[in-house]
């Protein structure tokens, strides 16, 4: 006879089994993001660059003008008249061009429906550099061993709860990303996690319609084998990001950030953006054009059988 503390236990033994499953089942696997206040050129290149792992340097900027002056009250004193494409999270459909605005404002405008309520509106590649150039003099290139492109840095502006597509860069680059003003969360996978992230072909995105936060996994069981990173960045701080790295952010409070990028060196990824750049965009282009919403529609389709086929999922 099975005594009533018996089966108490029994039931918060299987109470406890079934609230496990349910964590694993609904989290993505995610390591947190390593983080140092300040690092030498030689450790950065040997802990994190050679053996491509991320990691958050907190102090980096802490001398740069910006670290003072860039929050969202400077940008709206030295733009606030420059009209600026903005982009929501709709998904991609055939009349849009690669990468093209779903709305312009004052930049102004944006910042007071930014600061006044969660927007999902975000900038997104903007050059505000070039349209207001003295802010170049307010960052500082960092002497941290990689090579970066001395091109002006894009910026990238966001609503509270806006998030970025979970995507990869088109050239592959290693990406220093600085945050300002407001908190981001960034979720980010390595590019050999790409067989589980159900990449639309043609393209750098995954399914648009995967929720990172709680993930579907009965619709796309690939993703429980999926091993990435997460962290929280805040005013100042950077994020390293390696060669191709996928990434998916959260601006969990209106804020903005600037990525500077180095070259990949793996040639596996300087010819993987050769053929993005040169051919693979200008295909998906044509394609949408002669072919239209079906096109997405059959790359949508194929994100999942090719990623269930690929990986013996029936
Ligand atoms: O955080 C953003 O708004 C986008 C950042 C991004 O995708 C990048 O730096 O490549």
């Amino acid at each position: 006879m099975k005594t009533p503390s018996y089966l108490y236990y029994h039931f918060v033994n299987l109470l406890s089994v079934f609230i496990l499953n349910r964590f694993q089942m609904s989290s993505l696997n995610l390591k947190t993001i390593d983080r140092v206040a300040t690092i030498s050129k030689k450790d950065f290149i040997q802990q994190y660059v050679k053996p491509q792992i991320p990691v958050v340097i907190e102090r980096l900027t802490e001398d740069w003008p910006a670290y003072e002056k860039w929050h969202l009250n400077y940008i709206k004193e030295v733009a606030g008249e420059k009209i600026v494409p903005l982009y929501d999270d709709r998904p991609v459909r055939a009349e849009d061009g690669f990468n093209e605005a779903h709305a312009k404002m004052k930049m102004s405008d944006y910042i007071d429906l930014m600061e006044r309520e969660p927007t999902n509106y975000r900038i997104f590649l903007y050059n505000l550099m070039k349209e207001v150039p003295a802010i170049q003099n307010d960052y500082k290139w960092p002497d941290i061993g990689l090579r970066l492109v001395k091109q002006m840095p894009m910026l990238f502006f966001g609503g509270e709860n806006s998030k970025v597509f979970m995507h990869f860069d088109i050239d592959y680059s290693n990406i220093l990303h600085f945050h300002f003003h407001g908190e981001k969360q960034c979720v980010i996978f390595p590019p050999d996690q790409t067989p589980f992230m159900y990449k639309i072909p043609h393209s750098l995105i995954s399914r648009e319609d995967i929720d990172f936060d709680h993930p579907d996994f009965e619709k796309f069981p690939a993703l429980k084998q999926a091993q990435g990173y997460i962290c929280n960045l805040k005013h100042g701080e950077m994020l390293y990001m390696p060669e191709g790295y996928w990434h998916y952010m959260k601006y969990l409070t209106p804020g903005f950030s600037m990525s500077l990028r180095s070259f990949p060196k793996n040639p596996k990824f300087l010819i993987k953006a050769a053929y993005n750049l040169l051919i693979m965009r200008h295909y998906d282009n044509y394609k949408r054009k002669t072919k239209g919403q079906a096109w997405i529609d059959e790359k949508n389709e194929r994100a999942i059988t090719e990623t269930h086929k690929n990986l013996g999922i029936l």
